[in-house]
């Protein structure tokens, strides 16, 4: 647990690689997680990817490595702009949270300019592509080294 992250996928992450390509890229979810899995290795982390469509799933999964894992990577979908009870959930971490967005959601919609997630993040990641989850597993280490 003291060595293991959290990645955790929202609503319609499943479909990543098979729809909206120009949005998303070609990746799919597994691809991204063989390649988190990966970096981690080399830092001595393991990994425990998971994708839901349930918010109540999400929730439960936070719950569980609120306390002591090495931290938590969130794409929280949608529910980024709608879900302070995933809000809730991620204000009782005592671990570092990373909010991870393939789109830049800066450059997208005005309904996708506000976070709930991002009250209780300790660094928020987007546009980067499906590179950013990797970029937040290497963050994640490098927070380890300073405690
Ligand atoms: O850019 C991101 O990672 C998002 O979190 C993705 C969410 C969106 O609601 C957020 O505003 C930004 C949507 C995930 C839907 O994923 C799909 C992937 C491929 C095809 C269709 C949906």
């Amino acid at each position: 647990m003291r060595d293991t992250i959290l990645i955790l996928n929202g609503p319609n992450l499943n479909l990543l690689g098979q729809r909206e390509p120009h949005i998303y890229g070609h990746e799919t979810l597994a691809d991204v997680e063989a390649r988190c899995r990966t970096l981690a290795a080399t830092f001595g982390l393991a990994i425990d990817f998971h994708q839901s469509n349930a918010e109540h799933q999400l929730i439960d999964w936070i719950h569980a490595y609120r306390v002591g894992s090495a931290g938590i990577v969130i794409n929280p979908g949608a529910y980024t702009h709608t879900s302070i009870a995933i809000l809730d959930a991620l204000n009782a971490c005592e671990v570092p949270i990373i909010e991870c967005h393939i789109s830049n959601v800066h450059r997208r919609e005005a309904f996708r300019h506000h976070s709930y997630v991002s009250l209780a993040a300790t660094a928020v990641m987007a546009g980067f592509g499906t590179q950013g989850y990797e970029l937040a597993v290497r963050h994640i280490a490098h927070l380890r080294g300073a405690r």
